[in-house]
């Protein structure tokens, strides 16, 4: 168990990490014993506690007793599924109350289950392994759902949620965002000159160069579609994204990928488009994506493998 509620001991990385909440210390003895071998344990024994506690650690799982002085588990269950930063946390009831209308209430609150006092060890470990392993699923099927599988990039459904986020982040302190798009040049000749498997190798490699490129921890890189990026770059002005694409310009003339079809070749190139503002309350996400699109487009037009913006 952890040297108290908000973990003194050292964290063993990997190991799934539960937080057991009862008013009895007793009852936390049990619930360790049955888990500590598989689970970090961190514990609480009031429902303010296990609030503070579940913020700080964001634990994988709660334990939840029902019956505790001053803020009840039932409480403690709604104001975690409340808070955006722990409402995806499995919690489990366990408690003394067995009558139906208890359970029917602990589950309408959005436990994932509920186990009635005395507790059987093997069944605890049980329902907290498969809950875990559910959970574990979910959040990897959430993360798919965000991801181009080709190149393992964002796609454009979290490119349009970060936008979202962002654009309302950064409106409260009018601060900047920008946005890069950038579309490969002459690529249809590239998949007639070389074949369809190459030109995905080539959507990979660029994808690749934008990565480097682009490296803040806050920045977003995205597939938009077929062979067309977009970053998102918050709280960065303009000659900064200029400084950006003109990074993405040069990783992507440092692959040197032979093109012999394209008009501005011999080798890949793209075209980049940027947009940037400072955020206000009102303004739609989708107005940066569209003079991104735009700058890109008068990018093609000018020639090509040329930044405007
Ligand atoms: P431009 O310089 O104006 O951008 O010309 P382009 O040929 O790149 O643009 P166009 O939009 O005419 O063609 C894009 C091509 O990209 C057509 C499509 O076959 C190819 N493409 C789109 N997605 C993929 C993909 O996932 N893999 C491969 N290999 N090709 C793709
Ligand atoms: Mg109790
Ligand atoms: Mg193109
Ligand atoms: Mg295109």
């Amino acid at each position: 168990m952890r040297d108290g509620a908000f973990g003194g001991g050292e964290l063993v990385m990997g190991r799934p990490l539960v937080l057991i909440v009862d008013d009895e210390v007793s009852n936390i003895e049990i619930m360790n014993a049955a888990l500590e071998d598989d689970y970090e344990i961190c514990f609480a024994t009031s429902g303010e506690e296990a609030i503070t506690v579940a913020q700080a650690s964001l634990p994988d799982l709660i334990l939840l007793d029902v019956l505790m002085p001053g803020t009840d588990g039932y409480e403690v269950c709604r104001r975690c599924k409340a808070d955006p930063l722990i409402a995806d946390v499995p919690i489990i009831f366990t408690t003394g109350l067995g009558d139906e209308e208890s359970e029917a209430n602990g589950l309408l609150l959005g436990a994932i289950d509920y186990i009635v006092k005395p507790i059987h060890p093997a069944i605890v470990r049980a329902r907290v392994h498969n809950h875990i392993e559910l959970k574990r699923m979910r959040d990897q099927l959430a993360e798919l759902a965000v991801t181009d599988a080709l190149t393992g990039l964002s796609n454009r459904r979290r490119l349009e949620q970060t936008l979202d986020v962002e654009t309302s982040r950064l409106s409260r302190t009018d601060d900047w965002l920008s946005v890069i798009m950038l579309d490969i040049d002459f690529f249809k000749q590239f998949n007639d000159a070389y074949g369809h498997p190459e030109g995905d190798n080539c959507i990979v490699m660029i994808a690749a160069a934008l990565q480097r490129a682009v490296r803040r921890a806050s920045d977003l890189t995205a597939r938009y579609g077929g062979e067309e990026f977009a970053c998102v770059l918050p709280a960065t002005d303009h000659e900064a994204a200029v400084i950006v694409a003109n990074s993405i310009m040069e990783q992507v003339r440092s692959l040197g990928i032979p093109h012999r079809n394209s008009e501005v070749g011999p080798y890949v190139t793209v075209s980049v488009g940027i947009a940037s503002a400072r955020c206000r309350p009102g303004l739609a996400r989708d107005l940066w994506v569209k003079v991104a699109d735009n700058q890109l487009y008068l990018a093609k037009v000018a020639g090509r493998n040329k930044v405007v913006g």
